[in-house]
């Protein structure tokens, strides 16, 4: 699927995105899901191929095998595969789906969300001109987007920091670096503290707690992890160092919903605000991820923003909309509350396989 707009990031730029996607039929109910990996291996190890293997060699058949009673089982029967965190999410998140339906209630409901809206924000990728940069948060501001992320990396930092605060000093804004920076840039990476950030996100290695926290007792701006966080342990280690002050969690990455409210669990308890992350997802991730962000503990506003943002035309209907206040209703129709447009879906496929 072409992106409306290229989208990138201090690894790497996107212009069309190849999504797997997961179709689970039981008991003449469907249930979908998405793996939100990238294209490349870059923001983490899995790709559409990986994913691809991992569910048709181990975790599709391991699904198909009884006795299991809800998707929650499911995610420990997975438990023996390391990593691979995507792909179990699509599978996962699928069999929530079919559950809410089989009760009658939409999965954000299944789910424990007490939400019935959703506080927007967007993700702004590197642009050609900072200019470009200027005009986009325009737009979104004047759309009611509740808050801007940028993206930055050395080189495209500071200097578009100060612009942008020039020209909008009153907005909501962060910036995320994806893991462009180390330890050795701590002079530089001080200086973020004159833009009155919400937070920074992951401004170091992708797998790293340690030097985050070192980084966070010099730096008043939060940080937030992204990268970092891929279980509630983990999530417990990183508050527990002082490594984050926010956490940022993505369906995806930590392996689906059972993982995704334990890890929300884990933040509301030590008093550690989440949002919700996205992944250029179509509207079955952006659908998953909107279910997610009605958990009580999902105060900030999150990246899970419009389908036309990304989209000429999105796989579901209707289109995920947003208001002019920035913010999503949570449907509370049964299942995700909003219907895979299959006709769309059969035009975009270009493999498909099937197990039974
Ligand atoms: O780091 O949050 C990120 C997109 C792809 C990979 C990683 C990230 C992102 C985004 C975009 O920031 C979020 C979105 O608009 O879906
Ligand atoms: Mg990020």
């Amino acid at each position: 699927m072409p992106l409306v707009h290229f989208f990138e990031t201090s690894f790497g730029r996107t212009t069309t995105r190849r999504i797997v996607l997961v179709r689970a039929d039981a008991e003449g109910l469907t249930g979908w899901g998405e793996v939100t990996c990238g294209e490349n291996p870059f923001y983490s190890y899995e790709t559409p191929e990986t994913a691809w293997h991992i569910l048709r060699d181990f975790l599709i058949p391991w699904a198909l095998e009884r006795p299991w009673l809800t998707p929650s089982d499911l995610a420990s029967r997975f438990r023996p595969v390391r990593g691979h965190p995507m792909a179990k999410a699509a599978l996962e998140n699928a069999l929530w789906d079919i559950e809410a339906q089989a009760k009658g209630i939409s999965v954000a409901t299944l789910l424990g969300g007490t939400l019935d809206e959703i506080p927007c924000g967007v993700s702004i990728g590197i642009q050609e001109r900072v200019e470009d940069l200027l005009e986009k948060i325009a737009r979104e501001t004047e759309a009611g987007y509740q808050r801007i992320k940028v993206k930055i990396k050395p080189g495209w930092d500071i200097e578009v920091l100060e612009r942008v605060r020039s020209r909008f000093p009153s907005i909501k804004l962060m910036a995320d670096a994806n893991s462009a920076y180390t330890l050795a840039d701590l002079p530089r990476l001080k200086l973020l503290d004159h833009f009155g950030l919400m937070m920074v996100e992951q401004p170091l290695g992708w797998d790293d707690m340690v030097d985050h926290a070192c980084l966070q007792k010099d730096l008043s701006t939060p940080i937030c992890l992204d990268e970092s966080i891929h279980s509630a342990e983990d999530a417990r280690k990183a508050i527990s160092l002082g490594a984050c002050r926010i956490v940022n969690v993505k369906l995806g990455r930590v392996g689906g919903y059972t993982s995704a409210r334990e890890v929300h669990n884990v933040c509301r308890q030590a008093g550690v605000p989440v949002w919700c992350g996205g992944m250029l997802e179509s509207g079955i991730g952006r659908a998953h991820n909107i279910a997610l962000s009605s958990l009580p503990g999902f105060t900030l506003p999150g990246d899970v923003s419009a389908s036309r943002r990304y989209w000429e035309e999105d796989i579901i209907q209707p289109e995920v909309a947003v208001t002019p206040c920035g913010v999503i209703p949570v449907p509370r129709s049964p299942g995700l509350g909003y219907t895979p447009d299959l006709p769309r879906i059969e035009k975009a496929t270009v493999r498909k396989e099937r197990f039974q």
